[in-house]
């Protein structure tokens, strides 16, 4: 397996470095919050995680010719509602997991009303962030009609749903893809969007952004799917092997491990070829897509 790239991986330090501060400060909220449900807000938010997603909006707005602190506040708004996702979907109503991020869920380590009011706020603080901090007032509108329509019931509450509902179990490759272009993908794609809004881009670099995104959320599910079946609970912070053992759809299960691998490859490779339209200010994109097919965790 090969290292993830000298440049980008202290590239990625910094940037992570520089998005949980920004975090840090969206979620340091005033007194009227009560201190447990503050507690657990910031919890979760601030475990240790990837922070792809807000990685993906900074670099689109480099892409596009942006400035990444313009779109810090979009950027901490995706990393929030996928935050709150991950602290709803591990209740026992839903997943039912003890492990997230390397530590109890945040049910486990408060109780399940604490963590569900937890997501809550934190799907609630999203917009505020974005209508507060992004300017102009129509820009901020978009990015949240952008952000509630890939949060929303046909895209991750609806793709939930229906993995959930097992909906699709005997449906074959084109149900396992509609049920993770709106559970994984619309979260994925968003945040490149709202990176090239913030950085005033043009259509036709709002499109190669989405199909880059398209490709590269497919390409990361399927890596999911590869690390619960090859990872281990040390180096992912969650539960292995589960998604097999519930007999659920996944890539390896249909497709087998090779397969799959060669289709993650397959659609990174479609992934960057997507940014060619943006030229080398798409470069921190290019090499993070790589970093996606390459990931351990
Ligand atoms: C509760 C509305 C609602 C949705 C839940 C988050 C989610 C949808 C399901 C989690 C199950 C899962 C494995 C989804 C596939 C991809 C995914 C979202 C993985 C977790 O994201 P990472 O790997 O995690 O980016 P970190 O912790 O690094 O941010």
């Amino acid at each position: 397996m090969l290292a993830v790239p000298r440049e980008l991986s202290s590239q990625l330090s910094f940037i992570r470095a520089r998005i949980d501060a920004a975090l840090d400060q969206f979620s340091d909220l005033p007194s009227g919050c009560p201190p447990r449900l503050k507690e657990a807000i910031r919890y979760s938010l601030l475990a240790v995680g990837k922070r792809l997603r807000p990685i993906l909006a900074l670099f689109a707005a480099e892409a596009c010719g942006g400035e990444m602190d313009a779109a810090m506040p979009v950027a901490c708004a995706t990393e929030m509602i996928h935050c709150y996702s991950l602290i709803h979907d591990d209740l026992p109503a839903m997943d039912d997991d003890d492990l997230r991020r390397g530590r109890p869920t945040c049910h486990k380590a408060f109780d399940e009303a604490t963590a569900i009011l937890a997501g809550d706020a934190l799907l609630t603080l999203a917009f505020e962030v974005v209508a507060k901090h992004t300017q102009p007032p129509e820009l901020a509108a978009q990015c949240c009609a952008a952000l509630a329509e890939a949060a929303g019931a046909t895209a991750l509450v609806g793709g939930q749903a229906d993995d959930l509902a097992g909906e699709f179990s005997g449906g074959g490759l084109a149900a396992l893809e509609s049920i993770h272009r709106r559970k994984t993908g619309a979260m994925i794609n968003v945040p490149l969007q709202l990176g090239g809004l913030v950085a005033g881009a043009a259509p036709r670099e709002l499109a190669s952004l989405a199909d880059y995104g398209r490709c590269l959320g497919l390409a990361f599910q399927i890596t999911d799917d590869l690390l619960d079946v090859r990872g281990t609970e040390a180096n992912l912070g969650k539960r292995v092997q589960k998604d097999s053992q519930l007999g659920k759809l996944t890539f390896p299960g249909l497709l087998g491990i090779e397969e799959s691998q060669t289709r993650a490859a397959g659609l990174v490779g479609e992934a960057i070829a997507a940014l060619a339209p943006l030229g080398g200010r798409a470069g921190a994109l290019e090499a993070l897509a790589r970093y996606v097919l390459e990931r351990n965790h």
